[in-house]
């Protein structure tokens, strides 16, 4: 039996969600949703959904669906999810930044728990082909324990040609990449205890910042380096690859452009070939996102199946929101030593 869901905002990036939901067998929407029409109607004729709606209560009313995609940008987050909590659906994926302050995060696990409804954030990056696997040989022990990585995403590509209201922020990019990279961070290196954060505004268009820089010391005594920019010249363009580097006592791993993955010990240096197909419906350089968004959702079809917990829930993301509202308190506070 096919799980019934609806999607609420067809922007941008639902164009990636709708596509993957149509790949995916166990999975059917029934109705669509925005508040702007042309893009409700638009959605629903392009992928042969039966039904649009401007009101997202009214939908859920109607509808009643297994579960609920929301994939607005986040203003609209926590009235959207305690909505879909209360209507009783069973999954309710928020797209990320999830919340902007602690208080919404919390107050949006809070209205999930109190309806028995499983919470998840569409934290994509984690599940991009080449992270699994560079995860997979982290968790197989191919490096020993870690005490050392570095979480990297530097580009000049035109995200604001597709996502202009990135340049209008004030809290830019640690609330955009930046959330992805700190989840990265955690799921791969563990909790943080603390951290500090330098920022840059570079792009004389942008209003927050586009560069920030972070160090972070973990529980296990490992140190990170998460760093980001919008505003990086680099042949060929890396958009939109993390590269990544982790150290351990036994090896190293790194996930180098070109999605190359390398493994580095005593006995020598192998390298592994982790590109990401390109979709049917997809496109370079989106491929390894496009792809990451369709083993996304089949994670929630897992979730609706009860086979797996959410991968990143809601409350497990309250501690990625954490981080970002750390570095930014850090950077606002200027705590630093002068010389
Ligand atoms: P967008 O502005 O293009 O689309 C958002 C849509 O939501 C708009 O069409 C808007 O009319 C609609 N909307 C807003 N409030 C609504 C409401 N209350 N009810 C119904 N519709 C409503 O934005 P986008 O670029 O598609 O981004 C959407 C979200 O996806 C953002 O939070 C962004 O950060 C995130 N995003 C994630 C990734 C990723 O890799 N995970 C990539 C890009 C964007
Ligand atoms: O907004 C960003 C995100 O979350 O992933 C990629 C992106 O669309 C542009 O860098």
């Amino acid at each position: 039996m096919k799980q019934r869901g609806v999607l609420i905002g067809c922007g941008f990036f639902a164009n990636n969600h709708l596509n993957g939901w149509k790949s995916l067998e166990g999975a059917e929407l029934v109705a669509v949703c925005d508040i702007d029409p042309a893009k409700a109607e638009q959605a629903a004729r392009q992928f042969g959904i039966p039904r649009t709606y401007t009101d997202a209560a009214a939908m859920l009313e109607a509808e009643k669906p297994d579960f609920v995609d929301i994939v607005t940008t986040v203003p609209s987050h926590r009235p959207l999810v305690e909505l879909a909590c209360r209507a009783g659906a069973r999954v309710v994926i928020c797209q990320k930044p999830f919340a902007e302050t602690q208080e919404d995060g919390e107050a949006m696990v809070a209205a999930a728990e109190a309806a028995g409804a499983k919470l998840v954030i569409h934290e994509n990056f984690r599940w991009q082909k080449s992270l699994i696997e560079l995860k997979q040989r982290l968790d197989d022990g191919q490096i020993g324990t870690p005490h050392f990585a570095r979480f990297q995403f530097r580009t000049h590509y035109d995200i604001y040609s597709k996502q202009p209201y990135l340049a209008q922020i004030e809290r830019f990019l640690i609330f955009d990449v930046g959330l992805h990279l700190f989840d990265l961070v955690r799921h791969f290196m563990g909790e943080v205890v603390h951290l500090t954060c330098q920022t840059q505004s570079l792009n004389p268009i942008v209003r927050g910042e586009d560069s920030f820089t972070s160090l972070l010391r973990h529980t296990s005594g490992a140190v990170s380096v998460v760093d980001a920019s919008y505003y990086t010249w680099h042949s060929p363009e890396l958009f939109p690859q993390t590269l990544v580097r982790i150290e351990g006592d036994a090896g190293t791993l790194e996930l180098l452009e070109g999605y190359r993955l390398r493994l580095h010990t005593p006995d020598g240096l192998e390298e592994f070939d982790v590109e990401p197909i390109v979709p049917s419906w997809g496109e370079k350089p989106w491929h390894g996102v496009q792809d990451s968004v369709v083993r996304f959702e089949s994670h929630v079809l897992d979730i609706l199946n009860g086979h797996v917990e959410p991968q990143p829930s809601g409350a497990d993301n309250l501690k990625t929101l954490a981080l970002a509202l750390a570095a930014y308190d850090f950077v606002e506070k200027e705590t630093t030593v002068a010389l």
